[in-house]
């Protein structure tokens, strides 16, 4: 008999993930498709009701659960959920809330919220990419040229310091990597948080490994946060890389509190967040995770 599990805890967040085990012939009656292995498709659920809409994921047979199903959060979808699924002969399994466990659903559903509205609009991302993505949280990279405040910022994030600060360019040779949660209540979900080594004048081959790094940071990011000074303007090969990067990656312009010696909308015309970690670190913060979060429309994920 097939059966289903709430993974995630009940109402807790905007989406809601459940494991169903059953074969795909089962997923096919129920769900009216099956997408091919590894790869995940939108799908109406409630049949002829069609009450809602969510994302449903073929993980593979080997896989427990084999098959997941990303709802729309919220008590009534989730009863209304289960009563169909009943009424089609499928067992509910009961299981205790993890929060440990919550905290990862969290990151996939926010990463399965991201490739729903991509797919919504015609832009699904390529599977194995997202694949990554899905299985870990969406990683946010730091990046910009040296000594602009990057880790001061990733230690603000932190509330702590966990990473080294100095008034020395070059201080971050290796990326660090902190798990995360950003936003409040039910927009918050898990990233990866990815402080790197900035970009200067290469010197020497440690410069240039370091570089290569932090590229590779880059590629891998879900979102690279382009950090410059409001009193230093970046180097030529800098600016040109921030002005090719994707218009949806974030630019931020720091150290506000020194004067602004450059025009930064001169180099990409699109917005810049200004801050200051010195002056007003929680308000910095909040719009760079507001500029996160907000193309996401997570809440209407599901149409
Ligand atoms: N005035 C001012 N100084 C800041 C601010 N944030 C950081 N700094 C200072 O800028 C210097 C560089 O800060 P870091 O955080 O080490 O800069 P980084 O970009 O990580 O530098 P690298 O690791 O060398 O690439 C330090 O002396 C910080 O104290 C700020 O908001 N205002
Ligand atoms: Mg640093």
């Amino acid at each position: 008999m097939p059966s289903y599990r709430l993974l995630s805890a009940p109402a807790a967040r905007a989406i809601s993930v459940w494991g169903l085990w059953a074969t795909s012939q089962e997923i096919n009656a129920a769900f009216r498709k099956v997408p091919a292995l590894h790869s995940f498709s939108l799908c109406s659920v409630g049949a002829g009701q069609g009450f809602d809409e969510g994302l449903l994921w073929h993980k593979g047979e080997n896989r427990s659960p084999p098959f997941e199903v990303h709802l729309h959060g919220g008590q009534g979808i989730a009863s209304t959920f289960s009563s169909w699924l009943e009424s089609l002969h499928w067992q509910e399994l009961i299981s205790s809330p993890n929060p440990l466990q919550n905290r990862f659903l969290q990151a996939r559903g926010l990463a399965n919220a991201l490739w729903a509205s991509r797919a919504l609009h015609g832009d699904p991302p390529a599977a194995p990419s997202w694949q990554a993505v899905l299985e870990n949280p969406p990683k946010v990279v730091l990046a910009g040229p040296t000594n602009v405040g990057k880790s001061t910022l990733m230690n603000a994030w932190l509330g702590a310091d966990r990473v080294t600060v100095s008034p020395h360019p070059g201080t971050t040779r290796d990326s660090v990597e902190v798990g995360i949660l950003m936003g409040e209540g039910e927009a918050s979900a898990e990233v990866r948080l990815v402080d790197t080594a900035g970009f200067g004048v290469f010197e020497n081959d440690l410069d240039q490994a370091a570089l290569i790094q932090t590229r590779e940071a880059c590629d891998q990011a879900w979102k690279v946060v382009w950090l410059c000074d409001a009193h230093t303007p970046p180097i030529a090969p800098v600016a040109q890389w921030v002005q090719s990067s994707p218009s949806e990656h974030l630019r931020v312009l720091l150290r506000t509190d020194l004067e602004e010696t450059w025009c930064p909308e001169d180099l990409w015309p699109g917005p810049w967040i200004r801050g200051s970690c010195h002056q007003d670190a929680p308000t910095l913060l909040a719009e760079i995770e507001q500029a996160l979060f907000e193309p996401l429309g997570i809440l209407s994920f599901v149409r």
